[in-house]
């Protein structure tokens, strides 16, 4: 199907049920469970938007999972997407950054579903409160257990390169949701007039090379040395090819994503001496936007391999991530290889 322009506008309902035909499988079912979270995505955004008028916002005094502070935000946003994939019927089981364990949904409907979800419901969560761009991450893969019964850990376990879907929702100066099949990376702009997400940007291309660099520059003497010669390098201009690199960092990974996505540029969130294995969770913030950057013809690595190769061994496990821009990474990964010293 060729989807060209035209599409330009486009409901993304109707245009996920346009572009059906696309997947091997074409029965509907993962159109619907993109829709259902298409709606969860509105519902967050409308509490997204007025959170500092009502009483959403701040913490709720529960660490989560990952030994970090749940906000309101997060929570309402995680039981958001869970309802909406608990409603759809597709999907048997989900992995949520806000769920030490895995979520089976236990009804006659859902058990029969043929997929599982990973997802970050609210990423960024130190941005909630103070109105920076934040969003929502998440992965699908079929289920490897059959059908009818409950899903178990090896549905989860499944590397990237298993991944059926994939997007993220950022919730910024426009609420936009992002994703791919496999048939290229599409964006939708949400239309608050009409209350739907219409099609903004057909078939995303990242540039191959780009002038951002994003990390958090204070963890700088805690990388590797070649991670620390990877950011002098884009600190300063090569005299040869003048090339001048610019640090754009939110603490937002989807924005921040984004940004250099449309844009050109490197994300990299490395090992550090208190992170060992980085700070990004592999299941639901790395393998989404892995795929999604190359499908849009970009890279993702961990250092050593394809961040989609790596064979998880536990839902929220960590990778150090470099992700941007095919020169940018490849220009990191040679410094990680090359310049250790
Ligand atoms: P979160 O899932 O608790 O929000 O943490 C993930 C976020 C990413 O969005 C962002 O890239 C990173 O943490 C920022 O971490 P740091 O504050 O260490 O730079
Ligand atoms: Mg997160």
């Amino acid at each position: 199907m060729n989807m060209s322009k035209a599409y330009l506008g486009m409901p993304l309902n109707e245009f996920i049920i346009r572009c059906q035909a696309d997947f091997d499988y074409a029965t509907g079912e993962l159109s619907r469970l993109l829709s259902h979270i298409g709606i969860a995505a509105k519902i967050v955004n409308r509490e997204v938007n007025k959170a500092g008028l009502v009483d959403i916002l701040g913490d709720i005094g529960i660490i989560n999972t990952q030994g970090e502070h749940q906000q309101k935000l997060d929570v309402f946003a995680d039981s958001q997407f869970i309802q909406a994939l608990r409603a759809c019927g597709e999907v048997c089981g989900i992995a949520s950054e806000e769920n030490n364990e895995i979520i089976s949904f236990d009804n006659d409907l859902s058990r029969d579903g043929k997929y599982i979800v990973c997802i970050d419901p609210l990423d960024g969560s130190s941005n909630i409160d103070v109105n920076v761009s934040i969003g929502t991450i998440f992965s699908v893969y079929k289920r490897i257990s059959t059908r009818g019964q409950k899903p178990n850990i090896d549905d989860f376990l499944q590397p990237g390169t298993a991944q059926v879907a994939a997007g993220y929702i950022i919730y910024g100066s426009s609420t936009m949701m992002v994703y791919t099949t496999g048939s290229g990376v599409h964006g939708f702009t949400l239309d608050p007039s009409i209350g739907e997400f219409c099609l903004s940007h057909s078939k995303i291309k990242i540039p191959a090379d780009g002038s951002i660099y994003s990390v958090n520059d204070g963890n700088y003497h805690s990388f590797a040395k070649g991670v620390q010669h990877f950011i002098d390098y884009c600190r300063f201009p090569d005299p040869v090819s003048k090339i001048n690199l610019t640090a754009r960092y939110t603490g937002s990974l989807v924005a921040d994503f984004h940004r250099n996505m449309l844009r050109g540029g490197i994300f990299l969130y490395p090992a550090t001496d208190k992170n060992i294995n980085g700070k990004l969770r592999l299941m639901y913030e790395c393998n989404p936007l892995a795929w999604i950057v190359e499908e849009a013809g970009g890279l993702a690595n961990n250092g050593n391999i394809r961040i989609m190769e790596i064979k998880p061994t536990s839902i929220h496990q960590r990778t150090p991530l470099f992700i941007g821009s095919q020169s940018l990474v490849e220009k990191a990964i040679y410094f990680l290889h090359n310049k250790q010293s």
